[in-house]
């Protein structure tokens, strides 16, 4: 970690520390402040003084530990909290581009957005699933536009891994959800268009916090198709749903025995007109299939409901199955638990995403991995021991 951080972690003074170090006080704030780089010795004497905490490495790697945000920039998200918490949907739009920016000034912004937002407890998280077509959108504006009139606030966001190939997703979630999406007390924040998976989910969970300091307290994840994405979904959400079509034939639809393992409610959706009746062989298909099926969830047994989207019909009857759910993992005290575990994820997400970025901005363009690709191409390496040596890199940086 930082010098800086470790000496407020631990409430050490600079002139403290000083004194420790055996160096000047100017010399401990040049170390802070990236002036100056402590020589072998102070670098080893820190190394020892913090246990480790404070190597090397956190004077010489990585820019973004080098970007400090100054006091207006701080000022600045201060105030845009402050809106947010108002309810100011310009503020969150703006809070929500910053945290899925790439740019790695953003990024410390949005880090400290995210530190300083107010957390919420008391909402729901939904996530929202099923092939293509399904009516997810659909049954969220439906599902939607009946929690306003309960006065309920509703945000939508959606994961959507397909949005750059398709382009479209844009303009479609917007005009799939067009009676919901003009409503005071709805938010619509369509599927941002960052690449692979990684990037679209990476901001997901902070978007959820910005929307729910904002006063959404029921938020509804949209995803579809690829089955990381419902996973990754499912791990940021109190409750997950998948919407299924009505089909005759006793096979799952070609569905992924996973995704329904997943699933906290199954949604038939589409009873109506000629597809009624097929819709309630299908319910009765899958509440046989769920009775083979494991749960994700320790005394939960997914429950299977049909509704109309189009006619909003069985709507209210899920809404009660979802806030039954939500009563009854608070009740069992699973419903914080989860959220704490989830925050478990997402740090260990975040390990995980540092460690890609300084393999990539670090050690991939370096001249030591050349060195090696070199020796691979002329095969003084093979590839594990090629391998290896980039690790020994990487844990030499971060021990
Ligand atoms: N008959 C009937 N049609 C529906 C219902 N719900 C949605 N649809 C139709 O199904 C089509 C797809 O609906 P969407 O809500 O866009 O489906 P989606 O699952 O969000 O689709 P993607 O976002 O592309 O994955 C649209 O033409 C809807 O009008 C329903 O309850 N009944
Ligand atoms: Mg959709």
């Amino acid at each position: 970690m930082l010098l800086k951080d470790y000496l407020q972690l631990n409430k050490i003074s600079s002139k403290q520390f000083s004194r420790i170090l055996k160096v000047s006080e100017i010399s401990i704030s040049r170390y802070i402040n990236g002036n100056r780089i402590p020589n072998k010795r102070i670098l080893r004497a820190i190394f020892k003084e913090t246990n480790g905490f404070v190597s090397a490495n956190d004077f010489l790697i990585n820019d973004i530990k080098n970007i400090e945000l100054n006091n207006k920039d701080k000022d600045d998200i201060r105030k845009l909290v402050r809106e947010i918490t108002l309810g100011s949907i310009k503020s969150l739009a703006k809070a929500i581009t910053l945290v899925e920016s790439s740019n790695l000034l953003d990024q410390k912004k949005s880090d400290f957005l995210i530190s300083i937002l107010p957390k919420k407890n008391n909402t729901i998280r939904i996530g929202i699933s099923g092939v293509p077509g399904v009516g997810k959108s659909t049954f969220i504006e439906s599902l939607g536009l009946y929690l306003l009139q309960e006065n309920f606030k509703v945000a939508v966001l959606a994961v959507d891994p397909s949005s750059q190939k398709t382009g479209g997703s844009i303009l479609g979630d917007k005009t799939r959800m067009e009676r919901l999406s003009i409503k005071k007390n709805a938010y619509i924040r369509p599927s941002p268009s960052q690449g692979h998976l990684g990037g679209v989910t990476k901001s997901t969970r902070e978007t959820i916090n910005c929307a729910e300091a904002a006063g959404f307290d029921v938020v509804f994840v949209e995803t579809m198709g690829v089955g990381q994405a419902e996973t990754a979904v499912h791990s940021m959400v109190d409750i997950f749903l998948v919407l299924l079509l009505p089909s005759g034939g006793d096979d799952l639809q070609g569905i992924k025995k996973g995704i329904i393992e997943l699933a906290d409610l199954l949604v038939v959706n589409k009873a109506d007109g000629s597809l009624l009746s097929t819709a309630k062989v299908t319910v009765n298909d899958y509440k046989n299939a769920i009775s083979i099926i494991n749960s994700a969830r320790d005394s939960w047994k997914p429950k299977v409901e049909m509704c109309s989207s189009i006619n909003h019909e069985g709507i209210a009857n899920i809404w009660n199955r979802i806030s039954g759910f939500i009563k009854e993992r608070k009740k069992r005290k699973y419903f914080l638990e989860n959220r704490i575990n989830q925050n478990k994820n997402w740090m260990w997400d975040l390990v995980d995403q540092k460690i890609k970025n300084f393999i990539e901005k670090d050690i991939k363009n370096n001249q030591i991995s050349y060195e090696i690709e070199k020796k691979l191409s002329n095969n003084k390496l093979n590839s594990i021991n090629a391998a290896n040596e980039i690790l020994g890199i990487y844990l030499k940086n971060f021990k």
